[in-house]
């Protein structure tokens, strides 16, 4: 079972925050922020009469198994971002996330119960939305995205580590789904039959990505693999995607899976877990902003398929986030953080509303794109 943010003392946290190399004094750190993974503070210092912020975060190393190597792949990334963005004459305060470091120059603190804290510099004026409200957000969100891709094609150092492996892999997310049904931990199966055979019915476009990939059609490309809404900062004035944040899952991947995964969280008209479903439909205004903002930085480096399969990778990811919504409920919650009971039902019974609005429009969509 996942740790509360809550379960953490502000004594505690003063105590890890005094490990990083940050000057003044600690006044407080509050949670912070809508993740479902990590657990997240915004601590604030005392420098001089200046109050300045920061963002600490507890990996999560039940779902990260391997929080070191998290954090090589997270100093690597942002180190070159830095120097890429420094190297254009951009201003660097806000378009790249940047780690704090320790007394021993380390990026992370591992505290005595084996938890890795890492501290980032907080981006001021700016927000992240787990809803777009406008076209201009997604366009601006899509945008980013695609130059993040552009950024990291020359990442020196070899490949970077997979932090989960087959974390976009659908067929094997079926597999887990099927096991969880076959184990049955918690008694769920009772009262899913319906979002089961959901899933069953969409079985075969599941390898669809995988197949092409495997043919030599669509590259390896490092990628963010997490690229829902909230986890991009827009600025507060001047509206543009200043800053890509949640790192932690950046790592080898197809760019299908970041379209995808903008189609499947900056599209809908509603929260991603709106149990109302009569709210929840893409919205194509804001499929044609992401369309549009993705090509606008990505179209020079990306294939003909792989631009002929972006409508398709939102269906697919959308689908796959909700089956790993529910194999999470059936399995007990033991993954996502959840606010309520049946919470990742919910959820799971939202994205699969949001999947059938996709294929409802799918047709348009890649009339769109042609
Ligand atoms: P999780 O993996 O749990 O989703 P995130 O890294 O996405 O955690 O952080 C959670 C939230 O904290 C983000 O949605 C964003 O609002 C905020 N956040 C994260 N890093 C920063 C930062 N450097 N500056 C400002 N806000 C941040
Ligand atoms: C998690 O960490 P967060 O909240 O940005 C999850 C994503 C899911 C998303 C669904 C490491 O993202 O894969 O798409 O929830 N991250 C991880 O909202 O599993
Ligand atoms: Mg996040």
């Amino acid at each position: 079972m996942s740790t509360s943010t809550s379960q953490f003392s502000q004594e505690k946290i003063r105590s890890i925050c005094s490990e990083f190399a940050v000057y003044g004094d600690f006044l407080l750190a509050v949670p912070f922020g809508t993740g479902h993974i990590n657990d997240t503070f915004q601590v604030t210092y005392d420098q001089g009469g200046v109050r300045l912020h920061y963002i600490l975060q507890r990996i999560n190393h039940v779902v990260f198994p391997h929080p070191d190597q998290v954090m090589e792949n997270i100093d690597r990334v942002t180190t070159h971002l830095l120097n890429k963005i420094r190297s254009r004459g951009e201003e660097t305060r806000k378009r790249t996330i940047r780690l704090l470091r320790t007394a021993t120059d380390q990026p992370f603190v591992r505290d005595g119960n084996d938890d890795f804290w890492r501290m980032y510099i907080f981006v001021e004026n700016a927000r992240s939305y787990d809803v777009f409200a406008t076209p201009e957000q997604a366009y601006r969100t899509a945008r980013a995205f695609g130059e993040f891709q552009c950024d990291l094609v020359d990442l020196p150092g070899g490949r970077l580590h997979e932090t989960i492996k087959d974390f976009h892999n659908t067929p094997k997310r079926i597999d887990a789904l099927l096991s969880a049904i076959a184990e049955n931990k918690v008694g769920r199966v009772a009262g899913v039959e319906r979002e089961i055979e959901f899933v069953l019915n969409r079985r075969d476009e599941a390898e669809r990505l995988l197949q092409l990939h495997a043919a030599g059609a669509i590259p390896e490309r490092i990628t963010h693999n997490d690229t829902k809404a909230n986890n991009i900062l827009i600025d507060d004035v001047s509206g543009e995607g200043v800053c890509v944040i949640d790192l932690d899952t950046v790592m080898p991947g197809l760019a299908l899976y970041d379209f995808g995964d903008m189609v499947r969280s900056g599209t809908s008209s509603a929260e991603e877990d709106e149990v109302n479903l009569d709210l929840v439909e893409m919205r194509f205004d804001l499929f044609e902003a992401l369309l549009k903002g993705f090509l606008s930085s990505a179209d020079g480096f990306l294939t003909e398929v792989e631009r002929e399969c972006l409508p398709f990778s939102g269906k697919l990811i959308t689908l796959e986030t909700g089956i790993r919504f529910l194999t999470d409920h059936i399995n007990g919650d033991v993954y996502f953080k959840t606010h309520r009971a049946n919470h990742n039902l919910e959820r799971c019974r939202n994205q699969f509303k949001l999947v059938e609005s996709i294929e409802r429009q799918l047709n348009q969509m890649n009339s769109l794109l042609r």
